[in-house]
């Protein structure tokens, strides 16, 4: 009988053995990118999972430049002599000199828009529509390992601060945010809603293990059509109890951002080079407390109407100010108005009309909100009855402070929020895999 020992026998060897391979006939597996046909030779450039690789037919292996199934797109298993090559900037290259090319699956037809250029040339919506196709682009697919990398530091970092990993449910009772951007769910009758966050039960898992995170979508109906809201996102969150303060939630924050920061440089290298990012420095990161933030968004910008809240062109403002005050690309909002924030959120003691919250802009832009959480079941049940809210429908809810909760924090942070504005998007739709609003739920 087979025996399956867990060990798979490759008969290919990855892009990075080459150096050590030179001289020598190995194979690779991957995908026929680009076919460049010169007069006298021809290169096939094949992808694989990180990688092009430039192969080159030897003139005495010509004979596949006539076979008609070698085309863009096929799966191929390619053998041939490793040799090495030097490129434009003098940097070390290997590329292989075919012997063999075994087709593994020919496509049925030419994709839609052209991928093998160097960067996707077509509308937004076209590349959305195509996306299957569209991200085996070199420059599309390094979009979404570099997401990777984002989504790796906050796990790994946290992990490293004692931090546990859940995952919570996405069909629950209530809306844990507020507002009217909650999807009603019919659930066998009764009406559920698709999780706004996870808020709930994070905070319920603090008496468990203290500390916890979370990497998962939320959803959020969104009703208008904007540059930086998706109806799914990936909703980056931790909890943590035992705070002293809630500043303690914002130096969690910069730790993690600094550790994906440099994770990025290190391990996401070609990739960060391929697209040009401009890594962020992160030393420390200035906070300024919201009404002080008003004022001097007040005193910059015109018709400024709404007191309670900001506008785009305020954060926008405030982030080239912290560039130029403080060189920083991050900027701490802290002590937002109670009445535009969550039920949840603690109030200040010294000043009950603000709340020890805070969001982080990030070049500008809202990317995180997170603050402190009221733990007593008193204090709890008269804000939400204070708020209109029924606390009987949150009585599971309310078992955490009814049966004992630290002071406790946390935060959510927008993966794609974060990854657009680290690549430099003007739409958040560029920096989401098959991204969801409100005229797309496919591909
Ligand atoms: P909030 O609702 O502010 O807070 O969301 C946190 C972060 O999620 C991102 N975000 C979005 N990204 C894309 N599309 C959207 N429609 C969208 N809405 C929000 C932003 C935002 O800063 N429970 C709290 C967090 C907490 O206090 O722990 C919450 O969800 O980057």
């Amino acid at each position: 009988m087979e025996q399956i020992s867990g060990v798979i026998n490759e008969s290919c060897i990855p892009y990075s053995e080459f150096k050590n391979n030179v001289g020598k006939v190995v194979s690779i597996k991957g995908a026929i990118h680009n076919i460049r046909d010169m007069s006298d030779f021809a290169f096939i450039i094949v992808r694989t999972a990180r990688e092009l690789i430039q192969c080159v037919y030897s003139p005495e292996f010509s004979e596949y430049r006539k076979d008609e199934n070698v085309v863009e797109q096929a799966a191929a298993k390619l053998t041939g002599l490793v040799v090495k090559s030097e490129t434009r900037d003098g940097s070390e290259r290997y590329e292989l000199q075919i012997h063999n090319i075994e087709i593994l699956s020919k496509p049925v037809a030419i994709p839609p828009v052209v991928i093998s250029k160097k960067q996707i040339n077509c509308d937004l919506s076209v590349n959305l529509d195509n996306r299957p196709v569209t991200l085996r682009n070199p420059k599309e697919r390094a979009i979404f390992k570099i997401q990777e990398g984002i989504q790796r530091g906050f796990r790994e970092y946290l992990t490293t601060q004692g931090f546990t990993e859940v995952h919570t449910p996405k069909i629950n009772f209530a809306g844990a945010e507020g507002g009217t951007n909650v999807f009603n769910l019919d659930y066998f009758g009764k009406k559920v809603y698709l999780a706004q966050s996870p808020q709930l039960y994070k905070q319920a898992l603090v008496p468990v293990y203290e500390r916890v995170f979370e990497i998962a979508p939320v959803f959020r109906a969104e009703h208008h059509d904007t540059s930086r809201h998706l109806n799914e996102y990936i909703s980056m969150d931790f909890e943590m109890g035992y705070i002293e303060s809630f500043t303690d939630i914002m130096n969690m924050e910069t730790g993690v951002l600094k550790y994906i920061m440099n994770l990025l440089k290190t391990e996401y290298a070609p990739e960060i080079d391929l697209l040009k990012v401009v890594v962020p420095e992160i030393d420390t990161i200035p906070c300024i407390r919201f009404k002080d933030a008003k004022e001097l968004c007040v005193k910059k910008l015109k018709n400024i109407t709404d007191m309670k809240d900001f506008e785009p062109e305020e954060e926008a403002f405030l982030g080239k100010w912290a560039k130029q005050q403080y060189n920083s690309d991050f900027l701490f909002v802290t002590h937002y108005l109670s009445k535009k924030r969550p039920f949840y959120t603690m109030d200040d003691p010294e000043d009950p009309e603000v709340t020890l919250s805070f969001d982080l802009l990030f070049r500008g832009i809202e990317i995180t909100s997170g603050g402190q959480r009221v733990h007593d079941y008193d204090m709890q049940v008269e804000k939400m009855k204070k708020l209109g809210m029924n606390p009987e429908e949150f009585e599971t809810y309310l078992m955490l402070h009814k049966y004992g909760a630290p002071p406790h924090g946390g935060l959510g942070l927008g993966l794609e929020r974060l990854t657009m504005h680290l690549l430099g998007f003007k739409n958040v739709r560029n920096a989401a895999m098959f991204p969801r609003d409100i005229n797309r739920v496919s591909p």
